[in-house]
């Protein structure tokens, strides 16, 4: 007999939206696999039961001797590898893995790799934006919009990729042609050691790189091997040699290549510091593959920013409301409150907590004090923000996204903005980030 694909036999781990991809990934080429889900009923169950009824799936408590089977585990980003019964399989020889390597191992297209604690899909997107004014058939996705392995094509020229620690973890060698880890501060302090671990992970993105770009105001982004690697790299300081920065000349501010201005920084929609960091990254990044710099500056006076993501939802009675929702962590949220804080008249209502997964809020304590008139907090780590924050600013409870409205609402006055921008993750009260802030949108469009 000979040794045919389907002598191997793979299990997927966690039937999610990676998981279903990896599911169609593996039953169109043929190889053998079942699914298994420590959840009695995970999200994508009666899609699987509806497309592949033959796949035996199991649900609830992992079962080791199940997991035994295979000779290689596909691990979703939402189970830690640390699990006990993950790593019993693993310790038996059984190879665990993730859609990433897969999608590495089978990608014939240059990757341009992205991570960091924040920004990450901002510039993913922006760079997807240049790649396509650029002329060129680019696909975007990874930790963002589509599975890795959905955008596997033999027509794609260029992939654009988010990843997370979580993805890189299961990742060996993603062999990009660029790649970037754009900052580091905490964040899931529930899955890591500390910061050491969660820094390690996200350094993987850089096995088998051809070229890095770093940032320069961030030591933890300069990568940790890989002597002699073409390197560029982007901060808001002025560029020198193989940097991306700022410039100013009479007065106004330029995104800068070397001695070269490129832009004014007030051409760009997006606002913030922090914005034009990732712009200047997002150049970066593009320079490094070819992109053209007049396709890339064109993509950049369009882009007008992410939902959930400091978006504007609406202006009432001379206040302003954001949704920030997809501020998961403490970093993010400093951002938009130090950001959006400078830029208006009045002070900001904040509404923050959630699932802090083990954070220390301690770092929000100064800039909330000096740009906050008061916090809204609600969630299940709502008493250790109120603790970080001492009593710096007044501080009002509520039990759900629409008192917290509601609360708003009596709170800001005319020249004021009203700011979801949580450090938290969503999972105690709601699906997702995304379904969080749609919640506040509708609830801020709904008020009379
Ligand atoms: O941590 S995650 O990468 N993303 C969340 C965060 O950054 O905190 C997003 C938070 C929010 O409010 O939306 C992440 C967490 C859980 C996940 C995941 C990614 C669970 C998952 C897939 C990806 O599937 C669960 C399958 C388990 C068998």
């Amino acid at each position: 007999m000979s040794l045919i694909a389907s002598d191997h036999f793979r299990i997927v781990v966690g039937l999610g939206k990676s998981g279903m991809s990896l599911v169609r990934f593996l039953a169109n080429r043929g190889v053998s696999f079942a699914v298994a889900d420590t959840r009695e009923s995970p999200p994508e169950l009666a899609t699987l039961r509806r497309d592949y009824p033959q796949v035996d799936v199991r649900c609830g408590e992992l079962d080791v001797e199940f997991l035994c089977r295979a000779d290689e585990l596909y691990v979703s980003p939402g189970l830690a590898l640390a699990t006990p019964a993950l790593q019993a399989t693993a310790a038996r020889g059984v190879k665990l893995s993730g859609d990433i390597e897969l999608f590495a191992r089978h990608a014939k297209a240059p990757i341009i790799a992205i991570s960091g604690s924040n920004a990450k899909s901002t510039v993913t997107t922006l760079v997807g934006e240049m790649a396509a004014a650029a002329g060129k058939r680019v696909a975007v996705g990874g930790n963002l919009g589509t599975p890795a392995l959905d955008l596997l094509s033999d027509d794609v020229e260029l992939y654009v990729m988010e990843l997370s620690s979580f993805q890189l973890e299961t990742t060996d060698h993603l062999g990009a042609e660029v790649a970037t880890v754009l900052n580091i501060s905490e964040d899931h302090m529930d899955r890591y050691s500390g910061l050491p671990a969660y820094h390690l992970a996200k350094h993987r993105i850089f096995r088998g790189a051809r070229q890095v770009v770093f940032n320069r105001q961030d030591a933890l982004t300069r990568p940790l091997l890989g002597e002699g690697l073409p390197c560029w790299s982007f901060g808001l300081g002025v560029p020198d040699f193989k940097g991306f920065g700022l410039r100013e000349e009479n007065g106004e501010k330029y995104l800068a290549f070397e001695f070269q201005n490129l832009m004014p920084v007030r051409e760009l929609k997006i606002r913030g510091a922090h914005n034009q960091a990732n712009a200047l990254a997002a150049l970066a990044l593009g320079h490094a593959v070819g992109l053209p710099f007049d396709a890339m500056l064109s993509a950049l006076r369009t882009f007008a920013g992410l939902e959930h993501r400091c978006q504007w939802v609406r202006e009432l009675d001379g206040v302003a409301w954001y949704n920030d929702s997809k501020a998961t962590n403490v970093g993010a949220a400093l951002a938009a409150i130090e950001g959006l804080g400078a830029d208006i008249e009045g002070k900001l209502v904040l509404i923050a907590g959630g699932d802090g997964k083990g954070a220390d809020f301690k770092d929000l304590r100064d800039p909330v004090a000096a740009n906050c008139r008061a916090v809204v907090l609600l969630g299940r780590d709502r008493e250790l923000i109120a603790q970080a924050l001492g009593d710096g600013v007044p501080l009002v409870r509520v039990a759900s996204l629409d008192e917290a409205v509601q609360q708003c609402r009596a709170l800001a006055q005319p020249g004021d903005a009203v700011l979801l921008s949580p450090a938290c993750a969503s999972f105690d009260m709601f699906k997702n980030y995304e379904e969080r802030g749609q919640l506040f949108a509708r609830a801020v469009e709904d008020l009379a």
